[in-house]
């Protein structure tokens, strides 16, 4: 099915051509099949680069990351970032990359056909795409890349990306995102524990959602000891450790991300949420705004690109060959050696 799918789409360079420089529908159409095609087989992100010049594969200005519990209400909030962005900066296009959604988003032109669920008429200057992390395993920081990269080549200024803040994926996008927010909600799930496993660790920014609902003040205090009490290690400090918001050099306090209380539903707080997200970047040009050098980036691109073909490689050689976990199982063959005879196995195999 997939070999067909591939087989019948047409050329990587030609879909490039066509999201570049395309017309209207033809032009999200051609994005949404790019899309499609880097997702399927994430190793080609590589290709990407030569099809056209290098600064054609500048990064969105600004990806920002929208992570937390279940429930949080993470799409409502997305939704209404994307509406005060477009408030703001009606020139500015805006892309929204749902890892996994469960919920729908309410405006924008649909690239590729998951994300079923649309309240609004399309804003032709919003792009929305959903990313499955079911088969993606390892590959998924790199399926948002292509996103990303396809999203940039549409023009999009700034891109948020909402994964559910469980398991390894939000991590992952952590990585990619230039600020992270990690959004809380009286009753969904318990966030506080959701906190203790890992997700405070990426948030540069806590959201405390539905402040409309009575949990959330005493939820607000909560999350506040838990920040004061974490080692500031764990809090995402800037790389040299010193709060930028400070504006003081070596003697400035410790960095503790800031709390915000918003209501994605009533659009409270959403304008002081997002001004705080741009001026951020302003502020601070070395994340973000101070675009990293588009080789470097790419350099980094397919570095997981061979990686990521490496693993699919030798886990098909393993899945071939089951009786080999046996063998390693019961000490018959160590670990480094099995290691080694895939390698060679490959090699042989050129
Ligand atoms: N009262 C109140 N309800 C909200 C608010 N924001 C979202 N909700 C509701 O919370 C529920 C979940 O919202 P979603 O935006 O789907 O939450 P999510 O975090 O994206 O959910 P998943 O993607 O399934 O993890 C919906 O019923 C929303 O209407 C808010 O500010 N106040
Ligand atoms: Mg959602």
């Amino acid at each position: 099915m997939r070999a067909r799918n591939l087989a019948s789409a047409p050329a990587l360079d030609a879909l490039v051509q066509a999201a570049a420089f395309g017309d209207g529908a033809a032009r999200v159409r051609a994005a949404g099949r790019l899309m499609t095609l880097l997702e399927q087989a994430p190793h080609r992100l590589p290709e990407l680069y030569r099809t056209l010049p290098e600064e054609r594969w500048q990064r969105p200005r600004l990806v920002l990351g929208i992570t937390g519990a279940p429930g949080s209400g993470k799409s409502t909030l997305v939704d209404a970032m994307v509406f005060e962005l477009r408030r703001r900066e009606p020139d500015w296009r805006i892309g929204v990359v749902a890892v996994d959604p469960s919920s729908p988003f309410t405006g924008g032109a649909v690239l590729g056909d998951r994300v079923r669920m649309m309240r609004h008429a399309t804003d032709p200057l919003v792009f929305i795409r959903s990313l499955a992390t079911r088969g993606h395993l390892g590959g998924l920081s790199l399926g948002v890349k292509g996103v990303l990269r396809v999203m940039a080549l549409l023009g999009c200024d700034v891109v948020i990306v909402e994964t559910v803040g469980v398991g390894q994926s939000e991590v992952e996008v952590a990585r990619i995102a230039d600020t992270v927010g990690v959004v809380l909600a009286p009753g969904a799930g318990d966030s506080v524990q959701m906190l203790k496993a890992g997700l405070m660790e990426v948030g540069d920014l806590f959201i405390i959602n539905k402040a409309d609902t009575p949990g959330a003040d005493a939820l607000h205090r909560t999350l506040l000891q838990a920040l004061s009490l974490a080692p500031t290690d764990d809090l995402a400090a800037g790389p040299d450790g010193v709060d930028a918001h400070a504006g003081a050099g070596a003697h400035a306090a410790p960095h503790r991300p800031d709390v915000l209380l918003v209501s994605a539903t009533a659009g409270d707080g959403i304008p002081a949420l997002v001004e705080r997200l741009l001026n951020e970047h302003a502020a601070d040009p070395a994340r973000g705004n101070g675009r990293p050098d588009v080789r470097q980036d790419a350099r980094l691109d397919v570095r997981e690109a061979v990686l990521e073909s490496a693993r699919r490689r030798l886990e098909r050689a393993l899945d071939a060959e089951p009786g080999r976990l046996d063998e390693i199982l019961s000490g018959a063959l160590p670990l480094e050696a099995a290691v080694a005879r895939l390698f060679e196995e490959q090699l042989n195999h050129e």
